[in-house]
């Protein structure tokens, strides 16, 4: 089990939260051995007094900043650094606890403050934090300098798994060169890719908070923990508010429960006038002779259910009709940016979409808050992609994969958008992931991995709540062949007596490129392909076949490659997000839906 909570940092009277975002000193370590900065220390100084740097923004992934190709592919350990002031009141006040928190940094982190290490982290996409409260008393008058090394090398303990094969034949190939194998379809862009904060707590404080709900008629039921770490704390008061900041219901103590009279419950987008109404749960402790704390946590009141046939939210039947996604665009890579985040939610409401799939890895906290408020139902995944080599995978990674769901269903267990978790995608299928973990994790939510039709072997179907499977018919096989997209999806579906979601199917289409009649990567063959599946969608729906999610929201970055021009173009949107024609065909097909099914 972990240690501590992950509360999303917020300001409240008694918190307080400084952004570390915009330049730091950066430098790849291109050394021979990849490994001078730990040989020469170079968290012990400025990042300048041990050789050149160049401005990094914080967030971006750093790969596509520059004009230098060997950054872009660099392997290896990059080095941040810059100063902070720190507000003198954090420092003067031994009351005041200080955390050091990075968003999510890709892959491997080490944090280090005024030259001394405060933690490091495994793995992209999830936060990690530190506290450095005593660290910065030391030199109160001093700028806190802040030195980050992250390395992105995949191995086959990492999730996703990579190796690296160093060819040795010099006859052949320069000396020292090497590839990366990976067997995942997206750029491995690394760099810190989500904000870098302070923050401050009392000492003693309120670490984590778990809720879980309910409803009978008209009642609602909240139930909640709490655990409040750094000392005793006297009393725990627990305020619920409704939107408009009227008073709900209270309670008292570390656990208990909540009722909520006339409850407005939490609804997807699409199924009621007032989609993703939230309350508020105030939670205050009051600790013996120090500063009390607060921190209000948004609570959806909504419950999820799965049927033989059917998914169920508010006991209503709920048809996925959505997106995949992923967090990527120009010049930042996967760098949080809320102009992006915005516009996304802008395209996905105008396409009538009602739930998307985190594909391939858990998305920022800020991208599920906006999930919760706009009802927005998500499938939360973890970075379990490209898991091929059944071997390594039993061995290496199964143990951090058990960590890293540990640390996703931490972070996202409150956010009553997240309505199921998706444990990996199109592992080697005859190997399927440990579902018994992640269900052990949380009860209140049914448990997915994403398989994939050509697995004639797939042996994960029987133990998950919901059967997700993504095809290519006349994409990968058959190609051009859209007659054959109804046969082999009628073949696939028959094989489960559960639901089933088809969380992916799609076409690359090059903007710009028209045939008729349709030939693969034309705007033309796209929708021509996506109409074949719809077909079949259309006859299933009412039956078992409870959603679709195309693939992808937008065109994407990958590795190069023959089956690849710049990136994936199964977008139907650009990666600058401009519609292709399947857009408007999607449009119309997903507001028909919402009218025909709530
Ligand atoms: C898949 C993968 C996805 C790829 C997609 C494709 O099955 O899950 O990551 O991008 O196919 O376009 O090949």
């Amino acid at each position: 089990p972990l240690d501590g909570g992950m509360l999303f940092p917020q300001e409240s009277s008694f918190r307080e939260v400084k952004e570390l975002n915009g330049l730091w000193d950066f430098r790849a370590d291109g050394s021979p051995n990849r490994n001078e900065g730990f040989e020469k220390a170079w968290h012990k100084r400025r990042l300048t007094e041990s050789g050149p740097v160049i401005e990094m923004p914080v967030p971006a992934s750093y790969n596509d900043i520059t004009q230098d190709p060997t950054l872009r592919d660099f392997i290896g350990w990059v080095w941040y650094d810059r100063e902070v002031a720190v507000p003198a009141r954090w420092i003067s006040n031994e009351g005041t606890r200080v955390v050091l928190r990075v968003g999510s940094a890709h892959y491997y982190s080490i944090v280090w403050v005024n030259g001394e290490k405060v933690t490091e982290h495994e793995g992209g996409h999830l936060p990690f934090e530190a506290e450095i409260s005593s660290l910065i008393r030391k030199e109160p008058t001093k700028p806190c300098r802040i030195t980050i090394a992250v390395n992105n090398t995949l191995t086959l303990e990492t999730l996703p798994p990579g190796t690296i094969q160093y060819m040795n034949d010099s006859s052949r190939y320069p000396d020292g060169f090497f590839v990366q194998n990976i067997h995942f379809d997206f750029f491995n862009y690394a760099g810190i890719h989500r904000s870098v904060l302070l923050y401050t707590t009392p000492k003693v404080y309120v670490d984590d908070i778990s809720v879980e709900t309910n409803f009978m008629d008209n009642t609602g039921l909240i139930r909640y923990k709490v655990s409040v770490q750094g000392g005793f704390s006297n009393t725990l008061n627990i305020t619920l508010m409704d939107k408009d900041g009227h008073f709900v219901a209270s309670s008292n103590g570390s656990s208990g429960g909540l009722r909520v009279v006339d409850v407005k419950l939490w609804w997807p987008y699409l199924m009621h006038e007032n989609p993703g109404y939230l309350y508020s749960m105030k939670v205050r402790q009051h600790a013996h002779r120090h500063v009390g704390d607060e921190y209000t946590l948004p609570v959806g009141i909504r419950t999820i259910n799965v049927t033989n046939t059917q998914f169920l939210i508010n006991n209503k039947p709920f048809y996925f009709h959505g997106v995949n996604k992923h967090e990527d665009s120009d010049i930042r890579g996967r760098g949080f940016d809320w102009p992006l985040i915005v516009k996304d939610f802008n395209l996905m409401k105008w396409l009538g979409v009602n739930s998307f799939r985190t594909s391939h890895y858990p998305y920022a906290e800020e991208i599920l808050q906006m999930c919760d408020c706009h009802g927005i139902v998500v499938i939360d995944e973890c970075p379990g992609v490209g898991i091929k080599d059944i071997r390594s995978f039993r061995n290496a990674s199964l143990s951090h994969h058990l960590v890293v769901m540990d640390e996703l269903v931490r972070r996202d267990k409150n956010h009553p958008s997240v309505v199921m978790w998706s444990v990996a995608n199109e592992p080697a299928s005859e190997m399927p992931p440990d579902f018994e973990h992640t269900k052990a994790l949380d009860q209140t939510r049914p448990v997915t991995y994403v398989t994939i039709t050509e697995a004639d072997m797939d042996k994960g179907g029987p133990y998950v709540d919901v059967v997700c499977v993504n095809s290519y018919f006349a994409w990968y096989f058959d190609q051009g062949r859209l007659d054959i997209v109804p046969l082999h999806l009628e073949n696939w579906y028959r094989k489960y007596q559960r639901p089933i979601i088809q969380s992916e199917y799609g076409a690359d289409a090059v903007p710009g490129l028209h045939m008729d009649p349709p030939m693969m990567f034309t705007e033309e063959y796209q929708n021509a392909l996506l109409q074949s599946y719809h077909d079949v969608f259309d006859q299933k729906r009412n039956q078992y076949f409870i959603g679709e999610l195309i693939w992808n929201f937008a065109d994407f970055m990958t590795a190069q490659g023959i089956y690849r021009v710049v990136g994936n173009k199964k977008g139907i949107f650009t990666r600058q997000r401009q519609p292709k024609a399947a857009a408007f065909l999607l449009r119309k097909r997903y507001w028909r839906l919402a009218n025909e099914t709530g």
